[in-house]
């Protein structure tokens, strides 16, 4: 299959499904670190309420995961605007700088979904920062370093809806609570499996061209949306400029477990974890579970090239 040239994925997918927690419905579209000696994760669990909800969890290898059944717990020095937990939280993001990890998510609010920050060292204490931009956005994640001194963030403006549109943007701040400089980085194509809304996925990768960017392209069917995985390369000091960006999709819903689920025909890659030369990613799956695929770095960074515009 075409899709399976740069992208292949784990045999054993998908590796986490709602068995993993009690109360849950589907876990998927989650975000994924290494974290001491293994890796740790946010995970978005969709529970028997159908609530989305915050879980952390840990895991040796990765593949295997042990997920808290307990919701993910967090405090703020402002009660104002602490998140309440069960109030629909998702689209989880983690980017480590130093020796600390910043956790972005969605949170569903009356006004519109809206994105929350906060940060942890050891994954037991969040401590919430302010809002970092109004409503209604979704689907934000943090540079791995400052970049020309500031904090800087892709994130995709939306509605309050299911947005049939979108358009990601960039926006920097001196000290994580200022946010500013906006710069529309790209949107949606004329036609193809990106020609509704695109967003940023996993946090993106410093390689030598500039910063490697896997994310997330929607078509619009006779049906509904479907998602695709896409890739992108931009310009290292002014993140916004793109030297490359995919025609053809890096992955693609193909797999049963991506066909069919709560949301059908997704693949939604919300982490990556790049080891020596090959890149994993982690994504979720029709709404419903997550999976892994791996390529080599010079393999996915030559498709985009090659696949360009
Ligand atoms: C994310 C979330 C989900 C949605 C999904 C597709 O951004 O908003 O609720 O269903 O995209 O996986």
């Amino acid at each position: 299959m075409a899709n399976e040239t740069v992208f292949k994925r784990y045999k054993g997918n998908p590796i986490i499904t709602a068995k993993a927690v009690p109360r849950a419905n589907s876990i998927h579209n989650s975000a994924i670190v290494p974290f001491g000696k293994g890796y740790a994760g946010v995970f978005r669990v969709d529970e028997i309420d159908l609530e989305f909800r915050m879980h952390v969890g840990f895991s040796k290898d990765g593949i295997t995961w042990d997920i808290d059944p307990d919701i993910l717990a967090i405090e703020c020095d402002n009660p104002e605007i602490l998140m309440d937990p069960n109030a629909g939280t998702y689209d989880p993001r983690l980017t480590q700088i130093g020796d600390t990890f910043y956790f972005t998510w969605c949170v569903n609010s009356k006004h519109g979904p809206y994105i929350g920050m906060a940060t942890t060292e050891d994954f037991k204490k969040f401590k919430q920062l302010e809002n970092p931009l109004f409503p209604p956005n979704r689907n934000c994640v943090l540079f791995p370093r400052k970049i020309n001194g500031k904090f800087a963030m892709y994130h995709r403006p939306s509605d309050r809806g299911h947005t049939p549109f979108g358009d990601m943007y960039y926006s920097e701040s001196p000290d994580l609570t200022y946010w500013g400089c906006h710069r529309f980085v790209f949107g949606p194509t004329k036609s193809g499996w990106q020609s509704t809304k695109v967003g940023p996925g996993p946090a993106p990768i410093e390689i030598k061209e500039g910063w490697l960017l896997i994310y997330h392209g929607v078509w619009t069917s006779c049906n509904g949306y479907l998602y695709y995985a896409g890739g992108a390369i931009l310009d290292k000091e002014k993140p916004w400029k793109v030297l490359y960006r995919t025609k053809d999709y890096l992955l693609a819903p193909t797999e049963i477990y991506e066909r069919v689920g709560d949301v059908p025909n997704v693949v939604f890659p919300s982490s990556a974890i790049v080891n020596d030369d090959t890149v994993r990613i982690y994504y979720g799956c029709a709404d419903t579970c997550i999976s892994i695929a791996e390529g080599k770095l010079a393999d996915v960074i030559s498709f985009i090239k090659k696949h360009s515009f």
